[in-house]
């Protein structure tokens, strides 16, 4: 039987464990990557393990989250980096390189090769054929050192592409519609894999959009084969070298299909607030919009810009819009100053916004009150803008550039612009300049603001405590752990930990450091999905921090259930989903003989407010059972 792609890098790749569906495998890492607002963390947790220097392929270091700079606690995070990347061999992006996922397609990532970062668009360089998967940063600190990755090896879905895209729809309404038909929950341990004669119609950049999304439908990662495309952009990048051949065998069996006709998509947009949530784009049309972004890791790509670029041209953005975009990286910047289409974008009333994840993470931008944005990027959660009355739609770069010129949301099909001439260059601009490879001498330098990586205490005898908050479905780490005007405590726990729930029930951090302080171990009571979205270890460590020793959910989500037992928080799944029900926030609650209970993965969750026995499970594979023993993981490789 012939193999799928996915497969075939696993293979090749395997360390140990039977590959077979839903078996745990751990596999060799070749690439990391890390981002400053992941990276602070995961370094002092490298630096933790004792290790002189890296021991994978190529590890690099961006900074692109925390940018903004508003006091020195960014600017010292980045010297932190920039030492601790000298230090120990990592190649450092500095600020103003771009984002990293644009600057890693562009540059390093590599079809065949295994890629493991500390966020969870990491998959966006599934667009060249890598393996690439997002995970917390203690995971990515253990691949640095040479540890393999563990996963579930995973179901893998077909998703067949047919025709080509018709003028003004582009590869974003490619993914909205995968959105649209497989949702935002319910997808773990599986991988999309594309296949199909539309694929040829793609471009790296085009289909790197489609993987950096297929992360809000919560799959492991997704895959586009490596061709005659992969080829032409690795030599328009000056990386020929890196190019190989690679896709599924004929007779590849997949576990499900989706077919999808490129030639008769309609532009289509995610409404609030979730990136689930479709509609077409003429179901919205009309609607005022005040505020267009175009940008974030997935729509900032040369392309991309000059799309926008020949819809805006001639034209003004309308009165009510304020126009942004931010470059995906110094590259495609570099590509714009050169040709004039920056010109253009300036000409049309285009904010220029600095080559970085910005707005898209509610660093700045955040929109009025009430108010309608726009924007190209993949997450539309709730208050995640910085603006919790907004309402985000996540929209191509064509249906943004042309709704900012109307004031409305508007199809770009009704525009008159030619852009059948836009092609893909043959050539990018190559200037590593800002790219800082290690010469292994620079002394580590850490700001007041940066802390240690804190410790969890081991799995005690009796787990007794309180319902500190009981939440519903689709709770995502922004909800858990708020990052824009809050980003720049990354590094100092206790700080950012005062923040946890903030735009659910701000008075959680401090009811869970009281029943903490008394000794007790606090459970969260969630729903379905819970923790998506983000890879931020933060949404595990701060809780930790505060005294949560079980999370008890209906589901939970891949990277946030990993997170959770790398820093010794039980993931409890409720055996049957009605339980969730019986508990209320407040609840008296105990898990009975949790070390016994640990062994089988069977628990007994009593609710002693209500005098009832709750069956709950843990899904959680021998190596993580050791570390929720040992209370996480540096626990247990400290020990
Ligand atoms: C995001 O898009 O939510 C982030 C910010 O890039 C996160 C990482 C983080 O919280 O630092 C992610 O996607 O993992
Ligand atoms: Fe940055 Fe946004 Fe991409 Fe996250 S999703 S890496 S915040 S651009």
């Amino acid at each position: 039987m012939g193999q799928t792609q996915c497969y075939k890098i696993l293979s090749e790749h395997l360390v140990s464990g039977e590959l077979r569906k839903g078996e745990s495998i751990s596999i060799r890492i070749d690439q990391t990557l890390t981002q400053d607002a992941t990276g602070t963390m995961a370094y002092l947790e490298f630096e933790s393990l004792g290790l002189d220097r890296v021991r994978n392929e190529l590890a690099v270091s961006y900074v692109d989250h925390n940018t903004v700079q508003v006091g020195f606690e960014n600017a010292d995070d980045h010297e932190y980096l920039r030492t601790v990347a000298d230090n120990k061999g990592v190649i450092y992006s500095r600020a103003g390189n771009g984002i990293c996922h644009q600057v890693h397609l562009e540059r390093f990532a590599e079809p065949g090769k295994t890629l493991l970062g500390s966020d969870s668009h990491t998959p966006t360089a599934g667009g060249i054929g890598s393996f690439a998967a997002g995970a917390g940063g203690l995971d990515v600190a253990l691949a640095m050192a040479g540890v393999p990755f563990s996963i579930i090896a995973p179901r893998v879905v077909e998703i067949r592409l047919h025709g080509h895209l018709k003028p003004f729809v582009s590869a974003k309404d490619v993914i909205l519609k995968v959105l649209e038909h497989f949702g935002v929950k319910g997808n773990v341990n599986t991988v999309f894999e594309y296949t199909g004669e539309g694929v040829k119609t793609l471009s790296v950049p085009e289909r790197a959009t489609i993987t950096n999304m297929g992360a809000e439908c919560g799959v492991t990662t997704s895959l586009f084969p490596s061709d005659e495309n992969t080829r032409a952009f690795l030599e328009a990048q000056g990386r020929g070298k890196d190019y190989i051949p690679l896709s599924a065998d004929q007779d590849a069996q997949y576990d499900d299909l989706f077919e999808i006709d490129l030639s008769e998509l309609e532009p289509m947009a995610a409404c609030p607030h979730s990136p689930g949530n479709i509609k077409k784009v003429s179901e919205l049309e009309g609607m005022a919009v005040n505020q267009v972004l175009i940008g974030s890791c997935t729509n900032s790509s040369y392309m991309d810009l000059k799309r926008a670029a020949a819809i805006l041209s001639g034209h003004h953005v309308a009165p009510s819009v304020s126009l942004g975009v931010a470059p995906g990286s110094r590259e495609v910047f570099l590509m714009i100053a050169e040709d004039g289409t920056l010109e253009t974008l300036i000409k049309a009333g285009a904010r220029i916004l600095e080559s970085a994840c910005g707005f898209c993470i509610g660093n700045h931008q955040s929109p009025g009150t009430d108010s309608v944005s726009l924007r190209t990027s993949n997450r539309n959660f709730y208050a995640r803008s910085g603006t919790a009355s907004a309402n985000l739609y996540l929209v191509s770069p064509e249906t943004a550039a042309y709704s900012a010129i109307t004031g409305v949301f508007s199809d770009p099909r009704k525009s008159s612009a030619d852009i059948s001439g836009i092609t893909m260059p043959e050539k990018f601009i190559i200037d590593d300049s800002m790219f800082i490879k290690p010469t292994y001498s620079l002394e580590i330098k850490r700001g007041p603001n940066i802390g240690n990586p804190p410790m969890n205490t081991p799995l005690p005898e009796a787990v007794m405590g309180h319902a500190v908050i009981k939440v519903g479905d689709k709770i995502t780490t922004d909800h858990i752990m708020p990052a824009g005007a809050r980003l720049k405590y990354r590094s100092n726990i206790p700080r950012y930990a005062e923040f946890v729930f903030e735009s659910v029930d701000p008075e959680f951090p401090k009811r869970a450091a009281m029943y903490r302080d008394k000794g007790e171990s606090g459970f969260i009571i969630a729903g379905a999905s819970y923790g998506q979205g983000s890879s931020r270890e933060h949404a595990a460590i701060c809780p930790m921090y505060l005294g949560i020793r079980a999370v008890c959910a209906v589901s939970i989500e891949r990277i946030h259930q990993a997170n959770l037992c790398n820093f010794g928080i039980l993931p409890l799944i409720f055996r049957s989903e009605e339980d969730y029900s019986r508990i209320d926030q407040g609840d008296e609650l105990e898990l009975l003989s949790p070390k016994e209970a640990l062994k089988t993965g069977e628990f007994i969750l009593r609710d002693v407010t209500k005098n009832i026995d709750i069956p709950m499970d843990l899904f959680a594979s021998e190596d993580q059972k050791k570390m929720l023993l040992a209370g996480g993981r540096l626990n247990e490789v400290r020990k």
